[in-house]
């Protein structure tokens, strides 16, 4: 029996006629798929018709809590938001570390599900049990940091969800932005919520949230919180936070750099963990959390300075090494904008490399961009930036991402369009890491790093090994990252970086939910839910085939030319070895689409219709 954790209520609104209701959770859902990704995924399974257009009314966005949000344990106020993608057309979400997560679980919501268009922009305003949709035309047009000022004057002790000009022009990369400095939604989900004419959700919880045993609880998290204190590397982490990548890139020849030419940046040392600690003036983390790695910089040059900026290495990777800019304060003015704006930094470096690529090789010209484009000059990538968050000149074409934006272009230059099924790549190289590859090219809402920062395992085991014991790592680290730690919602940094024992999980779900978790019921969630998700994306594309999981040919085509791995690139033999065995082992056919047995065995048979009846043969 659960006798806490969830509150048992999803909050529905429909944005068109303005209304809402409560619905009750369903308990064998909640159990299965335990909250975040695992409950957005069957929810967007259930309600969407295959083929829904992403930025259309009946699309669903979904704001998801985990069985463990709300309650003071370490590093637990993170929040996924989730939706059918427009930048890539299959499943989307991103993970937020905001208070808006604290306060939807005090408020007594598990999930708040919104569907419909409001008529005119408006902000969603939740108290408890006071839910109500009010006129926010003033606040349309206003970046995401003066939003987010503006309305914690008006709403004092609430969680903020914003999206900035980028999200109502809909750039398909659109984030969901919280907390000036917190931004999640990768796959385009700001730019759902600006189709949907919400500019913000505001919201505010004071109720209890039931917990099975909550002196139990509070004992335990004191015990994790001082376990997390006291680990070996936390002063450093404090320190860096994130940014400490950057000088292990860099030494793993990983540093993406000239839209993933190189693994190794001659400037690396002045875009630094060492360097950010010299810009940094203050820190803070989300909810709950020890590790307070929100590193606050001061920039000192270019148009925003004087301004602050919340740095992480994904940031730095992609809108410093990645555009070959060296300058630290031209990538700090780079993230900022982005952050104002509303879209990702990911995508922002990713599209904004292939562009001075194909000016590079001649295949766009200086006129047709409108700036004159090289590597390195902050100046003109900021100018290029700001384009394509208004979708002025050649940055409306830019805000469509590099499949489609590379697609325009053609003349071959899809080959460096640096992708996989849609969603650019994060900030690591693969030319000499076939597992980090396959990590990307298996992810389940394109290439994220999030569920399988395979790098750092695959340096350990070999890099250039081939191996199916490999292959059974990778899925591993799945399972912990995509399947548990986006389904339970709570931060996985703990884990991967301070070395926080995974035990801990099923005891804190003990304590609040009641129920006796083993790690081994929790990966067997996370291959339901990896089926699902592979189910979902099926469903989208019923031609389905293997090379919905291969990453871009520049990898395989084109090696390193500097640094200690000069000359490596991946083979794609090896590639598809891996891959052959990752479909075998996650019982997915040899296009892979996860088998009939497999589906039953995750108790999915429901699935099997759904896919049947848009004409997929199942083996
Ligand atoms: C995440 C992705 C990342 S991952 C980064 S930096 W990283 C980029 N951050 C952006 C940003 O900032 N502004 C912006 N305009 N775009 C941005 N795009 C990029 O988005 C994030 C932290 C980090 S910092 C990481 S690794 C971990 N991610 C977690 C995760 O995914 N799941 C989980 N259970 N725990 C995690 N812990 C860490 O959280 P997306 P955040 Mg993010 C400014 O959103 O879509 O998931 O993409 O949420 O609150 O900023 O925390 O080196
Ligand atoms: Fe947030 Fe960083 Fe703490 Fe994770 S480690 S909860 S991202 S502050």
């Amino acid at each position: 029996m659960i006798r806490g954790g969830w509150t048992g209520r999803i909050l529905r609104v429909d944005l068109s006629n303005g209304k809402h209701t409560v619905q009750n959770l369903d308990a064998k859902d909640a159990v299965d798929l335990l909250g975040g990704r695992g409950l957005a995924v069957k929810i967007l399974w259930d309600e969407l018709k295959p083929g829904t257009d992403p930025f259309s009314p009946e699309n669903r966005l979904i704001f998801a809590t985990g069985p463990l949000t709300g309650f003071p344990l370490p590093s637990s106020g993170k929040l996924v938001i989730a939706s059918k993608s427009p930048l890539t057309g299959g499943y989307g979400d991103g993970n937020i570390g905001t208070m808006a997560s604290v306060h939807m679980k005090k408020a007594g919501y598990d999930l708040i599900v919104i569907q419909g268009k409001a008529k005119e922009p408006v902000l969603l305003h939740i108290e408890d049990d006071l839910v109500e949709i009010k006129p926010a035309g003033d606040l349309w047009g206003r970046d995401a940091y003066e939003v987010q000022d503006l309305l914690e004057k008006e709403y004092e002790k609430s969680g903020i969800l914003v999206i900035g000009p980028g999200g109502e022009k809909l750039v398909r990369f659109a984030v969901v932005v919280s907390e000036k400095g917190r931004a999640g939604g990768r796959p385009g989900l700001g730019a759902v919520m600006g189709s949907k004419n919400l500019k913000a959700l505001v919201i505010k919880g004071t109720k209890d949230i039931p917990a099975d045993n909550l002196d139990e609880l509070k004992e335990m998290a004191k015990e994790g919180y001082s376990e997390i204190k006291s680990a070996e590397n936390y002063d450093f982490w404090v320190r860096q936070g994130t940014m400490a990548t950057v000088e292990w890139s860099q030494k793993n020849s990983v540093l993406p750099t000239y839209n993933f030419s190189e693994g190794v940046f001659e400037e690396w040392e002045s875009i630094s963990g060492y360097k950010m600690e010299e810009h940094k003036v203050s820190q803070k983390g989300c909810p709950y959390c020890a590790m307070q790695c929100g590193m606050q910089c001061e920039i000192r040059g270019g148009p925003m300075e004087g301004e602050i900026v919340e740095v992480d290495y994904e940031n730095i990777g992609m809108l410093g090494s990645n555009l070959g800019i060296g300058d630290f304060n031209w990538a700090l003015n780079l993230n900022l904008l982005a952050d104002k704006e509303g879209i990702d930094t990911i995508t922002l470096g990713s599209v904004l490399a292939f562009a001075t690529e194909a000016v590079e090789r001649g295949l766009l010209s200086k006129d047709e961009v409108g700036v004159d484009l090289k590597w390195g000059d902050g100046q003109a990538m900021l100018e290029l930036a700001e384009m394509i968050a208004s979708r002025k000149g050649i940055g409306d074409q830019m805000a469509e991402g590099v499949r489609r934006f590379s697609a325009k272009i053609g003349k071959g230059s899809e080959k460096f369009a640096m992708h996989v099924k849609g969603l650019e790549i994060s900030a690591y190289d693969c030319h000499a890491a076939p597992g980090m590859a396959l990590a990307f090219g298996t992810s389940p809402i394109g290439a994220h790093h999030k569920d399988a920062w395979f790098i750092a395992w695959e340096l350990k085991l070999g890099r250039d090994l081939i191996t199916r014991e490999k292959v059974e790592r990778l899925i591993e680290m799945q399972r912990i990252r995509g399947g548990f730690f986006e389904a339970a919602v709570t931060c996985r940094l703990p884990w991967i970086e301070l070395g926080f024992n995974l035990e801990w999980y099923p005891k804190f779900l003990k304590a609040v939910t009641g129920l006796d978790y083993t790690l081994n019921d929790l990966w067997l969630i996370a291959d339901r839910i990896y089926n699902l998700v592979r189910a979902f994306w099926v469903r989208e594309n019923p031609n389905w085939s293997r090379k919905m999981d291969y990453p871009p040919d520049k990898w395989f085509e084109e090696p390193l030319t500097k640094g200690p791995l000069k000359g490596a690139k991946l083979d794609r033999g090896a590639y598809d070895q891996l891959l052959s065995w990752y479909y075998e082992i996650r019982g997915w056919d040899e296009r892979g689409i996860p088998t009939k047995a497999t589906l039953k065995k995750s108790g999915l048979d429901y699935v099997i219709e759904g896919l049947e009846a848009v004409g997929v043969s199942l083996s």
